[in-house]
Parts: C-alpha cells; sequence; structure tokens
C-alpha cells in the first residue's frame, strides 16, 4: 500500500529491524530526526495508517517464511491433515495477534515508539477480518490459532466475501447497515492466481454406458465460474508452524468480461457475466442461527464445496497413494451443514470421475468427514428444496437421492415393520415442494457427529437426531465442549492481567497450557496480588468507559458494577429480558427514598450486538433498549445509579476491550436454545462472574468453577417444553413484575408505545415462548444477589480468582486435541529451524 511504504522502506531490511534491536540503532539510513521532517508534511491519521501498513508488512515478510517452511515440510513428511471447512471466519485483526505469536511485540514497540508512535495506534489503524455472524464463526476462528499452536497440519476452507458481517450504526435508537468492504489495503491475504478451479452449475446429467456396458453419468454444466484462491497465513503461538487459510473469490471463467461484445458496444452485456460470477462470493449472509434457502446462498455453498475438494483431492492425487488411503490422510471437518454438499462432492468425484463403485467410494467419504451441529433450533435447520437443487446441481440431487435410498434399505432391513421411522429419518421431507434435510446428509455421510456442550450434546441425541442414535448407535455421536483460545482472549485482549498471572506462575507457558491457572489458587488470599488484580479490573473499567464515551457520548462512573450481555440480538439470546430487568430496576430506584437510594449499588448496563437486518423482533429490541437508554441517561434524579449503554457495531476488536472489563456479563437464554456459547468463557477468564441459565455451556463453567461462583437462575431445560405447552392451552399468567414493566412501557414512559407493541404481546399474548415472564422473578431476585454480593468487594474478589484459576478446561487447545484423538485421528508435526 503506498501509504505504507516509506515507513516500510524507513524500517531497513524487514525482519531484522525487528528480530535485532540492535541493528536498528546501527541502522545508517533515515534516523528519528529526518523521519520527523518527512512526517510533519503528512497528515496525522495517514501517518497511523502508514504506521499500521508498515508494521504489518514487516510482520508479514516473517510470517511467509515460516509458512513457506510448514507447507514444504507438511508435504514432505505426508502424514495426515485436517481441513476445517467453514463458511465463516470471524478472525478480527491480525497484526497484534502476529506480533505476540510470534513474540515480537515489545520489539515492534520500541520500533514505533522510535519513530513516535504509540503502538496501540497503529494497531488500531486495522479493519477488522468480520467474515462471520458470531459464535460459530469465532470458533472456526479459535479452531485456526490452536490447530497452528498445536502443531497440527491444518488447513482451513472458506469464502473471501467483498463484504463482511455488515457494520451496525445506530441513528435515532435504530439499526442501520452499513456495507462493509473491507479488502482495501489488507496486507493478510496473498492472491493465488495460479490457483484456480472452474466450478459448474445447472445443466443436466446424460447416462452413457462405457465398454463393460456399466452406466456411466456425465454432469453436463450450463455454467462455469472461476474459483480463484486467497491465502491467508495463521501463525501458532511461540511455534514455527504457520498454517493456510484458503479463501475463495469468484469470478468469471473467461477471466474478464467479453471484449467481442464490448467492441460492439454492447457494454452492459459485456461485464454481465463478470458481475454475476463475482456475486457469489460477494457478500456474507448476516444471518445468525437462520436460514432462508436462498439460491445464491446454495450457490456459494457447492462453489466453496467443490472449490476445496477439489484442491484437496489435488493435493491428495500427488502422492500416488490408493483411494482406499484417502481417510488416513485426509479428515475433514463440517462447521456445522453448510459444507454438508462437500460429502456428495466427494461422492460424485469418486464414482463418476475417478470410476470407484459405490460401496468402496462410500466407505472413503464416510471415513473422511466429521460433522458438528451448533443449534437445535428448527430454523437454523438447513434445508433446500428439491427444485432448486435440481435446476442448480442435478447430478447431486442424483446422488442424495442414491445415498437416501441405500440408507433407506439398510434402516428397513433392521426396522422392518416401521414406517414412520423411515418417513422420520429420509432425507427428503415429503412436503411441498419437497426438501433436502442437510443434516441428515450430514450424519449419514459422516463417521461422527459432535454437539458443542454437554446439553447440547445430550439434546441433539433425544430430541432432533433421536433416531439416528437407535439406528447408528450411541458411538457415532460425541460431545466437545467449545472453548476459546486464551491466546487472543487473555494474553492479546488483558495484557496486565496475563502479565500478572505469568508474573506468580513464573512464565506464560499457562497460554499453552492453561490448566496450569489453577496454581492461581494459592495466591487467592495474597493482598499484594488481590490489590493487583482489582487495580487491573479498574483499568480495564476505565478504558471500557472512554470507548463508551467515545462511541455513545455517555460519560460512566468506572466504580459502579459494569454488567454486560454482548451477542447477536435474538429472542432466545433474550436481551428483552435483560431491558425488561433494566426497567424493573429504573422504576424502582424511582419509587425509593433519598435515603433508600443511598444503599444501591451504581450500575451501568451494556448492551451490544447486531440484528439480522430482516429481523423486525430483534430490531425492535434494540431500539427499545436505546429507546429505555435514552430517558434513564438523563433523568438527574438517578445519576449514576443507572446507566443504559448501547454499544454500536460490536465486534471482534470490540470484545477485546469489552470482555475485561465486565463484573457481570449475562448469558440467559431459554434453557435448552444456547448450543453452547463461548463468550461466557471469555468473561470468565478475564475475571468477570457471570448471570446465567442452566444452558448450553454455562452448566460446564459451573462444573469447573463452582455453583457459589456464578449466579444461576430460571426454568431448567427439562420443563420448557411442558411450560409451553402450558401455554399454547391458555395456562399462563404475567409475572406481576413484569406486568409493572409492562405497563410503563404502555404509558409511553420510554417513548411511542406502539413501537414495542409486538415485542409485549409475544410475551402477553402469543405464549412467550421464550419464557421471558416465567423466568422475570427469578432472574430479578438473582440480580439482588448480585448487587448484594457485589458490595462485598473482598468476596467479590476471592471469587473472581478462584474462577478464572478453575477455567483451564475451557482452552481451545483442550478443544482442538479431542477432536484429533476422537474424530480426525491426526498428529502434530514439529516444524523445526533447520526444516
Ligand atoms: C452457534 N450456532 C451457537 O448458537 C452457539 O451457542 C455456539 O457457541 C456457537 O455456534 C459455536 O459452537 C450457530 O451459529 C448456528 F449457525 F449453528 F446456528
Amino acid at each position: 500500500p503506498s501509504v505504507g511504504a516509506p515507513i516500510a522502506d524507513l524500517q531497513g531490511p524487514v525482519g531484522p529491524g525487528f528480530s535485532r534491536p540492535k541493528h536498528k540503532r546501527t541502522f545508517t539510513g533515515f534516523g528519528p530526526s529526518e523521519i520527523k521532517s518527512v512526517e510533519a508534511s503528512i497528515p496525522e491519521p495517514l501517518r497511523e495508517a502508514a504506521a499500521y501498513s508498515g508494521t504489518a508488512l514487516a510482520f508479514r515478510d516473517r510470517l511467509i517464511i515460516e509458512w513457506n517452511r510448514t507447507q514444504q515440510r507438511q508435504t514432505f513428511t505426508d502424514q495426515k491433515r485436517v481441513y476445517y471447512l467453514s463458511l465463516e471466519f470471524l478472525m478480527g485483526r491480525a497484526l497484534d495477534n502476529a506480533m505476540l505469536n510470534v513474540g515480537m511485540k515489545d520489539i515492534a514497540r520500541d520500533g514505533l515508539a522510535d519513530l513516535g508512535f504509540r503502538i496501540e495506534d497503529a494497531i488500531s489503524q486495522e479493519h477488522d477480518a468480520a467474515l462471520g455472524n458470531g459464535g460459530l464463526g469465532r470458533l472456526a476462528a479459535c479452531f485456526l490459532d490452536s490447530m497452528a499452536t498445536l502443531n497440527y497440519p491444518a488447513w482451513g476452507y472458506g469464502l473471501r466475501y467483498r463484504y463482511g458481517i455488515f457494520k451496525q450504526e445506530i441513528v435515532n435508537g435504530y439499526q442501520m447497515e452499513i456495507p462493509d468492504y473491507w479488502l482495501d489495503n489488507n496486507p493478510w491475504e496473498f492472491p493465488r492466481h495460479d490457483i484456480t478451479v472452474d466450478i459448474q452449475f445447472y445443466g443436466h446429467v446424460n447416462k452413457t454406458y462405457d465398454e463393460d456396458g456399466k452406466v456411466v453419468y456425465s454432469w453436463e454444466a450450463g455454467e462455469t465460474v472461476r474459483a480463484v484462491a486467497y491465502d491467508v497465513p495463521i501463525p501458532g503461538y511461540r511455534t514455527k508452524t504457520t498454517n493456510n487459510l484458503r479463501l475463495w473469490s469468484s469470478k468469471a471463467s473467461s477471466g474478464e468480461f467479453d471484449f467481442q461484445k464490448f467492441n460492439a458496444g454492447d457494454y452492459e452485456s459485456a461485464v454481465a457475466d463478470q458481475q454475476t460470477a463475482e456475486t457469489i462470493s460477494a457478500v456474507l449472509y448476516p444471518n445468525d442461527n437462520l436460514e432462508r434457502g436462498k439460491e445464491l446462498r446454495l450457490k456459494q455453498q457447492y462453489f466453496w464445496c467443490a472449490a476445496s475438494l477439489y484442491d484437496i483431492v489435488r493435493r491428495f492425487k500427488k502422492t500416488k497413494r490408493a483411494w482406499s488411503e484417502f481417510p488416513d490422510q485426509v479428515a475433514i471437518q463440517l462447521n456445522d451443514t453448510h459444507p454438508t454438499l462437500a460429502i456428495v462432492e466427494l461422492q460424485r468425484i469418486l464414482i463418476d470421475v475417478e470410476g470407484l463403485e459405490w460401496d468402496e467410494a462410500w466407505r472413503i467419504v464416510t471415513g473422511t468427514f466429521g460433522y458438528t451441529n451448533h443449534t437445535v433450533l428448527p430454523e437454523a435447520l438447513e434445508k433446500w428444496s428439491v427444485p432448486l437443487m435440481q435446476n442448480l446441481l442435478p447430478r447431486h440431487l442424483q446422488i442424495i437421492y442414491d445415498i437416501n435410498l441405500f440408507f433407506l434399505q439398510s434402516v428397513e432391513k433392521r426396522f422392518p415393520n416401521d414406517r414412520d421411522m423411515l418417513s422420520r429419518v429420509s432425507i427428503i421431507e415429503e412436503s411441498h415442494p419437497k426438501m433436502v434435510r442437510m443434516a441428515y446428509i450430514a450424519i449419514i455421510g459422516s463417521h461422527k457427529v459432535n454437539g458443542v456442550a454437554e446439553l447440547h450434546s445430550d439434546l441433539i441425541k433425544t430430541t432432533i437426531f433421536k433416531d439416528f442414535v437407535t439406528i447408528y448407535g450411541p458411538d457415532r455421536f460425541t460431545n466437545v465442549t467449545n472453548g476459546i483460545t486464551p491466546r487472543r482472549w487473555l494474553h492479546q485482549a488483558n495484557p496486565e492481567l496475563s502479565a500478572l498471572i505469568a508474573d506468580k506462575l513464573g512464565g506464560y507457558d499457562f497460554l499453552t497450557d492453561l490448566t496450569l491457572l489453577d496454581k492461581l489458587e494459592a495466591f487467592v488470599d495474597d493482598k499484594n496480588f488481590r490489590q493487583e488484580w482489582s487495580d487491573i479490573k479498574a483499568k480495564n473499567k476505565l478504558r471500557l468507559a472512554k470507548l463508551i464515551k467515545d462511541v455513545t457520548g455517555y460519560s460512566v462512573n468506572p466504580n459502579s458494577l459494569f454488567d454486560v450481555q454482548v451477542k447477536r440480538i435474538h429472542e432466545y439470546k433474550r436481551q428483552q429480558l435483560n431491558i425488561f430487568g433494566v426497567i424493573h430496576r429504573y422504576l424502582s430506584l424511582k419509587a425509593m427514598t433519598p435515603e433508600e437510594r443511598k444503599k444501591v449499588v451504581p450500575r451501568v448496563s451494556i448492551f451490544g450486538g447486531k440484528a439480522a437486518p430482516g429481523y423486525w423482533m430483534a430490531k425492535s429490541i434494540i431500539y427499545l433498549i436505546n429507546s429505555v437508554a435514552a430517558v434513564v441517561n438523563k433523568d438527574e434524579e438517578i445519576g449514576d445509579l443507572l446507566k443504559v449503554i448501547f454499544i454500536e457495531d460490536y465486534n471482534v476488536s470490540k470484545a477485546e476491550i469489552i470482555c475485561p472489563a465486565s463484573d457481570i456479563s449475562e448469558h440467559i437464554s431459554t434453557a435448552g436454545t444456547e448450543a453452547s456459547g463461548t463468550s461466557n468463557m471469555k468473561f470468565v477468564l478475564n475475571g468477570g462472574l457471570i448471570i446465567g441459565t442452566c444452558d448450553g455451556a454455562n452448566i460446564e463453567i459451573t462444573r469447573e468453577i463452582g455453583e457459589q461462583n456464578i449466579f444461576l437462575f430460571g426454568n431448567l431445560a427439562e420443563d420448557v417444553e411442558d411450560l409451553r405447552h402450558r401455554h399454547f392451552y391458555g395456562d399462563f399468567q404475567l409475572d406481576p413484575q413484569l406486568k409493572r414493566v409492562f405497563d410503563a412501557i404502555k404509558e409511553g414512559t420510554f417513548g411511542d408505545p406502539s413501537s414495542f407493541t409486538s415485542l409485549i404481546s409475544s410475551i402477553e399474548e402469543h405464549g412467550d415462548y421464550y419464557l421471558v415472564s416465567d423466568d422475570f422473578n427469578s432472574y430479578i431476585a438473582t440480580h439482588d444477589m448480585v448487587d448484594k454480593e457485589f458490595q462485598n468487594q473482598e468476596e467479590w474478589l476471592a471469587k473472581s480468582i478462584t474462577s478464572v484459576a478453575r477455567m483451564g478446561f475451557f482452552s481451545m487447545d483442550r478443544v482442538t486435541n479431542e477432536y484429533a484423538d476422537s474424530i480426525w485421528n491426526v498428529e502434530p508435526l514439529n516444524i523445526a529451524d533447520e526444516d
């Protein structure tokens, strides 16, 4: 990038300037004074952008060397590799992570300081790589970090969206969506114009016979789009391993636009093909936990699966091994059902292109794939209409029908008289139109299926996939509870806490073996340590207060209790429960005498998260939060006792500031709906306590840190169905405290009540599907306990330290090793210096 170039040049030869600081001092090129004069002529923001670019390019050069070496070594040893297929990678920023992983952040800080820059300013110039919606995409990013850190030969495969998740702006309380064009000046990707695959769509299937009279199917496609690889280096922490994330970008298969048409003056149609092709990788679908069955989405899925498989198969074929060895060399993990077509595509390649028999091909396929389920919500389970699939992927639909036929035949053999069972487990749902159930293909075509937390894995076995447990037995189904990378979510986000821990534990080994944190418990009564611990939390709260001031204009008192809920806005995650609780608090405060108010713990309720653009109810929740904020925050009678904040455009880099700054965070989904949740882990790892339901990974967090260190409330998953049933039959009574909240809203306390009608009526009149009313009383009572316990700062601090000490289980490294052992059967490979 042009703005980066001058500074990068001034750094001298890339690499040595950082790795050997003494060279920097003897470097005889431009000295700081010469640089100053150059600087003076460049406006400030440009200079910081240049500082970022220069630093990024320097680190990038280092990464390339280790990346090449890693790839060569992995190819040479030719051991089994893992391919992680994910339609989302929510990476966030790369520079800080790269500096920490190669262990040179301090040197970079000094270098930048010599040039007159603060390293934080340079880092914050970077645009987040936001190719994901929420937890699922962030989990994929944590996987990449862990796989590289643990030296697994692993690749990620995804799509190179031109637009990531939209940027959120709050205008008059409403969410507005701004396109996130993020690719300008992205130093972390390498276009690989030498690596392309032509992907086919539409057309029809020809049936012919070979010399032996065997039927041969060939797919004559109607459209071809070219996939071009873009590679992103993924450095591990304190290791030479630098893995690859390959993102596919679409373009016209002819390469360029049609020059003949152009010369004939038909400009529009000259570029039309090109534009249609580029549309495939243009934009990330912004839905979290929702599938809408749009053709372009199916095109994205096939485009990416087919390109990735072509690449994987090409790599395998270079080894000249027998096809039967494919599953010994290749493990492919499906991040949810989005890449399920990869199963069908591999079967197609093996039988149609490579000429294998069906059964042998299918053994290879099932030996290769593993499927992770991330949700039980019915609206998120992918189904594609048969006519749509028939049109776009005619050969694949045939293969799906064959997979289904052989599967149903085997089921019928074992359960002869159970017709219901056959229709229940059929890949094809007999609806109008017929639908292809992608999760069923994923289960049938994989050797392992896993959920992402214990309760969730139990639920899939007893509800949505129950019949498949009967058919395959329990061994195909397993649990791997999610985790997070401690590198980004402790060391990078909370450097001071990380340093304090390192000081007590005698080094940073806990960052690669998080169970070492348990040694912190020995210091729980250490006075100095406790003081430092609480000082760090206070500083982190100040840092967040500053962010709040910058983005909302509101000043908050950093001594208040910071209560945070940041995640995608969804009815099942129940931000509405939280804001109703806030209103309840406000009404209670208003009813108090000044004497009573003196005893109140001041609180800042902080929200953040995006609503899917088409999700009306989620958008109303955002509007309600902002409407409450507008009233409460200017109420002088209340002052600092309560502030309500909505931080716009919540993303990975904001999460890095928010997570270390909570006193308490909210993970309050209706029991049984949140598969795992991972921000719960991030907050606890940073010394925040949590309030939550018995849902997702909250349950294992409780098991690990102890019941006395978490605020649990609400109905249990096992009671949800019954409660919903009762509501449905009219057995529903609005909680009296919630009724007071609704009355206040209806009276117009927070603006025109008609904006909130559907929010209220979904609870009052339409069955309260998410049990907001059922859980309200226990939610409020638990918040009262939070206030009470927060007043005992000594106890609170002990809980904070103890909880962090017991969080070792939630490292993504544990997760990655579990997948490697029980699903992938892969071994690490060390990349030594001399290789
Ligand atoms: C999400 N699933 C779940 O909703 C979260 O609870 C979980 O922590 C993450 O996956 C990661 O496992 C999805 O986003 C999806 F797409 F499956 F709905």
